[in-house]
């Protein structure tokens, strides 16, 4: 039988983007000086080729009241707030940062961008020297696929700020919106598989109707994000897909479904993934590998972000 370990392991020719945990790893070895510095310099290069969306109201609510006491401080105040976020001191703020959802934490970093921008906020200060080491992580971002690029903005985000227990504590999220109504829904076409849970699951995560999406799963199922360990169990899956996945937009291409041992079967399709922060400026190339049992339930499926898009054409088991 599959085990949830055996199950990660399908199509093991995925090659998934390296580049990311290398360079997430280098970047975490700079001084928090640099990661600011080095994130400002890679945000406004992003910045001449796609548009960030300002984050929605209803998101920017939960980091109003942070804001606007960062926004009433002087710039060395304010300075030392970006840079304890940067190096997880504990601080009140570094607390309430860590309990935000991820969307919420973008949006927090949006704004003090805007404001940095018009003199609101202390600015990397002029003629700052990036180090050695910063420059060198600089120039590899800048080398990576802008899909790969922005995984790594949003991971630097992500790790940002103070959690004693990661995990614990009351989670901030924005209200989840209510699914598409039915008759704006959009079906995708796969070529080269046709499977209904695999069509359901894409068009119904396209809907943002978890709460239909999550019936494909068993309970006991798992789903494992890029560059993450696997979520398990429907619930966490169903808080994830809430707290996470609004408004994404899943393209898949192509894929390739065969029987395996148990009366399992395995799907990969490669496509697509557009998040609603860049819109169709991003496309991120993306692998999904499924994981279904005998009555087509999803017991696992994991999503990678691909090395490269030469990926999204390899089906070799
Ligand atoms: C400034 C300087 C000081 C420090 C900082 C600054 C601000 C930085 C800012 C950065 C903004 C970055 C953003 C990044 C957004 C990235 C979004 C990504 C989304 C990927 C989503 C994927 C979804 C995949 C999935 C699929 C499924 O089937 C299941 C669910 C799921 C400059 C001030 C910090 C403002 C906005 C990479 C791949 C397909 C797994 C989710
Ligand atoms: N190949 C799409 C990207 O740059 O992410
Ligand atoms: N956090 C996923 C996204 O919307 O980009
Ligand atoms: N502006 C990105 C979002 O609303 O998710």
């Amino acid at each position: 039988m599959f085990t949830l370990d055996r199950a990660t392991r399908i199509f093991p020719e995925t090659r998934s983007a390296d580049a990311v945990p290398a360079i997430t790893a280098r970047f975490l070895q700079l001084s928090a000086e640099d990661q600011l510095a080095l994130i400002w310099y890679a945000y406004l290069e992003m910045g001449t080729t796609i548009t960030v969306a300002a984050p929605a109201a209803a998101r920017m609510q939960f980091a109003e009241q942070v804001l606007s006491q960062i926004k009433a401080m002087n710039f060395a105040e304010q300075s030392q707030v970006m840079c304890d976020l940067a190096n997880r001191s504990d601080t009140p703020i570094g607390r309430t940062y860590a309990g935000w959802s991820v969307n919420i934490k973008l949006g927090f970093w949006y704004q003090l961008g805007e404001w940095m921008a018009a003199g609101l906020v202390a600015p990397i200060p002029e003629g700052y020297q990036l180090s050695a080491n910063a420059s060198a992580v600089l120039s590899s971002l800048k080398a990576v696929e802008q899909g790969q690029q922005i995984t790594l903005l949003r991971n630097f985000v992500v790790d940002m700020g103070y959690s004693p227990e990661k995990g614990v504590g009351q989670r901030v999220m924005e209200p989840v919106a209510p699914p598409t109504p039915e008759q704006l829904r959009k079906k995708v076409f796969i070529e080269g598989v046709i499977n209904p849970t695999v069509n359901s699951y894409m068009d119904l995560l396209n809907a943002n109707d978890f709460d239909a999406l999550i019936e494909l799963f068993l309970s006991d199922g798992a789903l494992q994000p890029p560059f993450q360990k696997p979520i398990v169990g429907s619930d966490a899956i169903l808080r994830f897909f809430r707290e996470d996945c609004q408004n994404l937009k899943l393209l898949p291409e192509r894929g390739y479904a065969e029987p395996t041992e148990g009366g399992f079967t395995q799907i990969k399709v490669t496509g697509k993934v557009q998040t609603p922060w860049f819109g169709a400026g991003v496309g991120m190339n993306v692998a999904w590998r499924f994981l279904l049992n005998p009555e087509g339930k999803i017991y696992f499926v994991a999503i990678d972000l691909l090395a490269s898009p030469a990926e999204l054409l390899k089906f070799a088991r």
